[in-house]
């Protein structure tokens, strides 16, 4: 199996010549038009959604005229128009959960929890603010008053992914709102229509169309918004090859703020533990929930050399009962399709590349129609594979890794340049303490899956995973910078030293 070498503008990213999965917007809706961007149902192949390419100019201009009179609302008032808006979203919740698991071919079941994140998220954010960003009367007692209070950066732009279509932008949008930015969202091509339902949100909530605006494009507005000048920061959910773009972009811009989630090659190490049946689970949970396209999702799975056939074959036997189908389908599937027929090729491709390589299937990737991206859950041993590329495999693709020791478990573990998620399933709290202790990630578990982290923790990794500004509850960090002040009601200053006698 030939793979072509993937040309990018960062070139170590891609060395390997493994495709990127996903990395960009490049799929047949931007093929199909240059003015407008089309949505299509993954599970159908049906459009679902059009709409014109916005003007970036006009946008960020009215955001910036709209933002000094948003800034200069009390707390309070902004507080309560987001709470207004998780009850617009709690009104629309059934739409807004059908519409999502339309656009992005995630199951109704699991479309609906990310409804409840968007609705959740309004609270944690007002909380999060409280605690991390808000007035601080600061010890000071003969100078007068010392204040520490934070400003907000201005109009943001938001840059959201299609896994969470609705989820992952709002964990931005709300907590800029509450610090007072106005937000330009520019949401994936991939998901017009639900980023769209969720800025209607945001107007019946009664926040100003100018404050909450929706940018419509591809990658040349994404772009466009990222340079432009109007723009005070970015806040990016993603791939980290966009993410590295965006950095490179702004390199020579310190005054913009940029927060970038991007992707993980995360791990799961299994070690000793009794309870396989559970431990397949944890596994099966981690790397196929929403088919694998979760930047948490266990990329990597590490076996203690003798938990592996065991624990392999519950594995397999549980991931051989999974239903993959269409959003809604009775019985309800445990998972969709991917985002689209180009990621289904390229997973694919990368399934076979590892194969031709040395790779022992476990379980074959297994695309039932060539015109829709659905595909089986596939596990691959790889640990015959010499190089084994470290890139972001977003969809159902788990690769296996043997070993003999606890030493050579973490370091496989960290044999990755992100640094996203990670969990240990068993061992005892002493392997614990070591996996804590030296993995490299912003998420470590024990026992639990590498995804479904909580919005009320910080959200972010490290390596090619992040620039160290985690989101989720962090997210008011970045939201809003802090000033200090001393105050006196009065001027009071007198020089004791180094003065001439009058
Ligand atoms: C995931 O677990 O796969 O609110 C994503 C947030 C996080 C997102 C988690 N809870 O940003």
């Amino acid at each position: 199996m030939e793979t072509k070498a993937f040309q990018t503008s960062d070139g170590q990213l891609n060395a390997h010549p493994i495709p990127w999965v996903a990395a960009k917007g490049t799929g047949r809706d931007i093929i199909l038009s240059k003015a407008e961007v089309i949505s299509f149902e993954p599970a159908t192949g049906a459009e679902l959604w059009r709409g014109k390419h916005g003007n970036v100019d006009d946008i960020v201009s009215r955001a910036r005229r709209a933002w000094p009179a948003w800034a200069a609302q009390p707390l309070a008032n902004r507080m309560e128009l987001v709470r207004r808006f998780a009850n617009e979203v709690r009104k629309e919740n059934e739409k807004l959960a059908t519409l999502i698991a339309r656009e992005t071919g995630k199951p109704l079941w699991e479309a609906r929890t990310e409804v409840e994140s968007v609705i959740n998220k309004v609270e944690i954010s007002i909380r999060a603010y409280a605690e991390r960003t808000s007035q601080r009367k600061l010890d000071n007692a003969l100078q007068g008053t010392a204040a520490l209070r934070h400003k907000p950066h201005g109009v943001m732009a938001v840059l959201g992914p299609y896994n969470f279509p609705a989820h992952l932008p709002n964990g931005h949008i709300v907590p800029a709102l509450i610090a007072g930015n106005a937000i330009v969202f520019k949401p994936s091509e991939k998901t017009p229509a639900t980023a769209e339902l969720l800025v209607q949100c945001f107007h019946k909530a009664g926040i100003s169309a100018a404050v909450v605006q929706l940018l419509i494009g591809g990658p040349e507005e994404g772009q466009a918004l990222v340079g432009h000048e109007g723009i005070d920061g970015i806040l990016f959910t993603g791939s980290a090859h966009t993410g590295i773009a965006i950095n490179r972009r702004l390199a020579t811009r310190p005054d913009k703020i940029v927060a970038l989630e991007m992707g993980g090659n995360n791990p799961l190490v299994v070690w000793d533990t009794p309870k396989l049946t559970d431990a397949a689970a944890l596994v099966v949970q981690s790397a196929f929930t929403s088919a694998g396209q979760r930047c948490t999702a266990a990329r990597r799975l590490i076996v203690k050399a003798g938990m592996y056939e065991p624990l392999i074959a519950e594995v397999k036997r549980l991931a051989d009962r999974i239903i993959v189908g269409a959003p809604f389908d009775e019985p309800a599937p445990f998972m969709g399709p991917v985002i689209d027929n180009q990621a289904a090729d390229g997973l694919t491709e990368s399934f076979l590349y590892l194969l031709s390589h040395g790779g022992k299937p476990i379980k074959h990737l297994v695309r039932p129609r060539e015109d829709l991206p659905f595909l089986s859950p596939a596990i691959i041993d790889v640990t015959a594979v010499k190089e084994r590329p470290d890139v972001e495999l977003f969809g159902p693709l788990l690769q296996v890794v043997k070993v003999d020791d606890f030493d050579e478990a973490i370091a496989e573990a960290n044999n990755t340049r992100f640094g996203l998620s990670a969990s240990l399933v068993g061992g005892g709290p002493g392997e614990y303490n070591r996996f804590w202790a030296n993995i490299r990630a912003g998420v470590i578990n024990w026992n639990r899956p590498t995804n479904g982290a909580s919005s009320s923790a910080p959200f972010g990794g490290v390596g090619l995973s992040g620039n160290h500004r985690p989101s989720a509850y962090y997210a008011a960090d970045y939201c809003a910078y802090p000033v200090a002040s001393t105050e006196m009601e009065q001027p009071r200053a007198l020089i004791g030293v180094g003065l001439k006698e009058e």
